[in-house]
């Protein structure tokens, strides 16, 4: 039978999976023999303290070993390394706590494969798979994901770590996050190169032993610390109007607060009045550098 040209470029495609693992051992395993169906499988292990290397290696994946844990960032980076110089076509990234689903893999593959998309992000809004997300969760993915829509302008599950690309995806996207932020980054630098993003659904696991290796509190707030300096970099003016705004509306309290007692026949409150003052000249200044930072924004894009 001969292949038409299309399936025959099909054949042809070398596809990575890249797991990054920290402590993962429970199951690392299993991800790997089902990853292994759909291409080869390279584990950056992150300075693991458990057999995740080991029982990687017998599942059938290239192992890459990080002496000291540097972050998931790092990890990709790592994979990232790899692929390229090995002349990848395709790299599917998948985490390693058995979370998501390696046989939805094609899934991931197909928009590329039909050149409709250069990076695909599995989404687990599109399908009513949020609803297995615990409500703390996804209160706190609500705000990364407007976070990240700021910083690039679209809104996607900015946080999932299921995501397929291709080579001009790989080769463009320059990531500078070592740690969790790495998901945004990814987004951010994809839609300023003009990568084609794409979203398919998929599901997600709540049920698996050892989902989050950092505390939701500490792992939220340190990827909202890096997306609001994405923000900062490339839209000055709407972080620093906020920031300008919030001045202004604290400001404005304080000023009632001080007048207030003089209306009903008493003293202005000075302290109240000074600190409206402050935050009225802070207001100002945050304004200001917005402007200037704008501006020297744009130069850079230019
Ligand atoms: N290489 C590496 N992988 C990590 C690190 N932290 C987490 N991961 C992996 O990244 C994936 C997602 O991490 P996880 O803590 O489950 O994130 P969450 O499910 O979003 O809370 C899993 O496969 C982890 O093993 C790390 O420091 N280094
Ligand atoms: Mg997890």
């Amino acid at each position: 039978m001969n292949p038409k040209i299309g399936e025959k470029e099909a054949i042809l495609m070398r596809t990575l999976i890249l797991i990054p693992a920290y402590n993962e051992e429970l199951t690392i395993g299993s991800v790997v023999t089902l990853a292994k169906k759909y291409g080869d499988v390279l584990v950056v292990d992150d300075g693991s303290y458990d057999r995740t290397s080991e029982i990687a290696q017998k599942a059938g994946a290239l192992v890459i070993r990080h002496k000291v844990n540097r972050g998931k960032g790092a990890a990709l980076k790592s994979g990232f390394e790899y692929a390229l110089s090995q002349d990848y076509d395709i790299v599917i990234t998948i985490d390693a706590d058995g979370q998501h689903n390696p046989d939805e893999i094609p899934l991931l593959v197909d928009p590329i494969m039909k050149g409709e998309a250069d990076l695909v992000i599995g989404s687990r809004y599109l399908n009513g798979s949020k609803k297995e997300i615990p409500f703390y969760r996804r209160l706190g993915l609500w705000v990364l994901n407007k976070g990240t829509k700021a910083a690039s302008g679209l809104e996607v599950d900015s946080q999932s770590g299921f995501r397929a690309m291709n080579r001009k995806a790989l080769e463009s996207i320059d990531l500078e996050s070592e740690d969790y932020s790495v998901e945004t980054d990814m987004v951010v630098k994809a839609k300023e190169k003009g990568i084609r993003i794409r979203e398919v659904p998929i599901s997600v696991r709540y049920d698996v032993p050892n989902k989050h290796k950092k505390n939701p509190l500490v792992h939220g707030l340190s990827v909202l610390a890096s997306i609001v300096s994405l923000i900062g970099y490339r839209r000055p003016l709407l972080l620093f109007g906020v920031l300008s705004l919030i001045s202004f509306i604290v400001a404005g309290v304080l000023a009632y607060l001080a007048l207030e007692p003089y209306y009903k026949g008493g003293n202005v409150y000075l302290t109240q009045a000074i600190g409206a003052g402050i935050f009225v000249i802070t207001g100002i200044q945050l304004f200001v550098a917005g402007l200037l930072l704008n501006v020297l924004a744009r130069m850079v894009k230019e």
